[in-house]
């Protein structure tokens, strides 16, 4: 099994509008994920711009921007054995219409604009780290572990 990783998880502006968030966080904790940070917040022009720079010459990149700065996501950091590609698996396709049933976008996503999740690219090596660099400080992240000890139970 390969070790833990971090991947950077966000409900883009569309999930929160439809209050989309637990549902969201709800299967990634079901799936033994554990959750390293979290961030409700307003992405601007610039973070947008940051973020999705590998599309700034796609003919979508100005509505993609206007569309993840349009309201508020729910940016976050997920840490698991291979986090980044089991993430990308359970998100489904880029296109909801596309995606299997069972997949968050397959189940949840509207349209190609409006698809409800982003996941770090596990095709792309290094894209994970870079992401939680670009929305998180070392401080907002949480280094833990699962407990079965009886505080909890
Ligand atoms: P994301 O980065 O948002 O997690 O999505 P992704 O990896 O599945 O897809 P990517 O190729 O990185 O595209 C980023 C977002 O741009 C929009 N898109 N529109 N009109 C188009 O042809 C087109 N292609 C991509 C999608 O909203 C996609 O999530
Ligand atoms: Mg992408």
């Amino acid at each position: 099994m390969s070790h833990d990783e971090r991947t950077f998880v966000m409900v883009k502006p569309d999930g929160v509008q439809r209050g989309l968030i637990g549902e969201i966080i709800g299967r990634l904790e079901e799936r033994g994920l554990k959750l390293a940070g979290a961030k409700f917040m307003q992405i601007d022009e610039e973070l947008a711009h940051e973020h999705y720079g590998e599309h700034e010459d796609k003919p979508f990149f100005d509505g993609l921007v206007e569309f993840i700065t349009a309201g508020p996501v729910m940016a976050m950091v997920w840490e698991g054995a291979d986090a980044t590609r089991q993430v990308r698996q359970m998100m489904g396709t880029t296109d909801p219409a596309e995606a299997q049933p069972g997949t968050i976008r397959g189940d949840l996503g509207l349209d190609l604009g409006q698809n409800v999740i982003h996941g770090s690219d596990h095709e792309d090596p290094g894209a994970n780290e870079r992401e939680i660099d670009l929305f998180f400080d070392e401080d907002e992240l949480v280094d833990w572990e699962k407990s079965d000890a009886e505080w909890v139970y």
